[in-house]
């Protein structure tokens, strides 16, 4: 370990200030090289406050996300066992990409503290503020058909509510078909995308962005109304690094279930979740616009619409909640 990662190993396991003097003996360096040190940390991201007369505190809770944050938590067999962690990249969905041309791993994880150009569905952008949330594309392969892969976005969606439950104490619901939602706000998106022959899957990237430590302003202007984050629901800041072990967790041990299974043992715990089942909703798809109440989900992942002309089942599209009741 070099002097740096000596200082910051010491400061993260400290329950109270250390003084640069106390850091200083126990190197065995010069006080002025402890501050060279503390100051690169600064400038990669770490947040140290010096406090008068006691000494250096790390704010965990900011800490950049890095494979030494990380692997203490991570109880997983294959997911996150292989990772890249990167400061800044347009979209972690494009590096996975890239990464997939030469490697293959099931369970990579590539995760970024900032994305220039993060992306949604049909191409919508995704804001990820830098250090803020966890913003990530999981490579896998899961041994289904093609065919099968449609419900693999719910069963994400659940795991990573579910992740969220056991980290914090707060509710996540889940809306048909990728957004988990706290209070009615978008806390978090999936975005899947699979590389397929017709025969088989070559893998699935599977896009998940997470607002984690945001307050309202750290939003851009667009959707200041409709985004919220965790840590606004909740009364301390959220450590990512632990949060994302769990999801690795949830999203390994979840996958494999499905695999093995597929979305039967999944469906009453998604409806459970989903506060729009039995609503009047209106769903936009394609082709066209559609009106009904949203009365469960079939064992392939489709919502099911019950409309004028019976009950049609969606695979894919935006559904909101209509404002008003329809006359049926
Ligand atoms: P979506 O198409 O359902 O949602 C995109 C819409 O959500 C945007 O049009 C905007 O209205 C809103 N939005 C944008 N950014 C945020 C945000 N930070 N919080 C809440 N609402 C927002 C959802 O697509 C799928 C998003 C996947 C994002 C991940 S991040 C890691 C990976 N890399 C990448 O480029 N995309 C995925």
């Amino acid at each position: 370990m070099t002097p740096k990662q000596q200082i910051l190993e010491t400061l993260r396991n400290a329950s109270a200030p250390i003084s640069g003097e106390q850091l200083s003996t126990q190197l065995s360096i010069s006080r002025t090289m402890v501050w060279k040190h503390i100051q690169s940390l600064l400038d990669e991201g770490y947040d140290i406050e010096a406090i008068r007369k006691k000494g250096y505190v790390l704010n965990k809770l900011q800490e950049p996300l890095s494979e030494n944050t990380l692997t203490p938590y991570l109880e997983t067999e294959t997911y996150a066992r292989q990772l890249m962690i990167l400061e800044s990249c347009s979209s972690t969905q494009k590096v996975a990409k890239e990464w997939l041309v030469t490697n293959s791993f099931d369970g990579m994880l590539i995760v970024s503290e900032e994305q220039t150009e993060g992306k949604g569905r049909l191409n919508r952008s995704w804001n990820s503020t830098k250090g803020k949330g966890l913003w990530m594309s999981w490579v896998i392969k899961p041994a289904i058909l093609p065919h099968e892969a449609p419900p693999i976005t719910l069963v994400a969606a659940l795991a990573i509510a579910h992740a969220i439950e056991q980290i914090t104490t707060l509710q996540v619901d889940i809306k048909w078909p990728n957004d988990l939602l706290i209070d009615g706000k978008k806390v978090g998106g999936i975005l899947t995308e699979l590389q397929s022959t017709p025969e088989q899957i070559e893998a699935i990237i599977l896009g998940i962005g997470l607002n984690v430590n945001h307050q309202q302003e750290d939003f851009e202007e667009s959707i200041q109304k409709i985004a919220t984050s965790l840590a606004i629901h909740h009364e301390t800041p959220i450590y990512r690094s632990q949060l994302l072990a769990e999801i690795a967790l949830q999203l390994e041990v979840a996958i494999r279930q499905f695999e093995k299974e597929g979305f039967a043992p999944f469906r009453e715990r998604w409806i459970r979740h989903s506060p729009m089942i039995g609503q009047h909703v209106t769903a936009q798809t394609v082709r066209e616009t559609i009106q009904g109440v949203a009365v469960g989900i079939n064992e392939y992942g489709a919502l099911l619409v019950e409309t004028s002309q019976g009950v049609i089942p969606l695979f894919s599209g935006d559904v909101t909640l209509s404002k008003r009741k329809l006359d049926f």
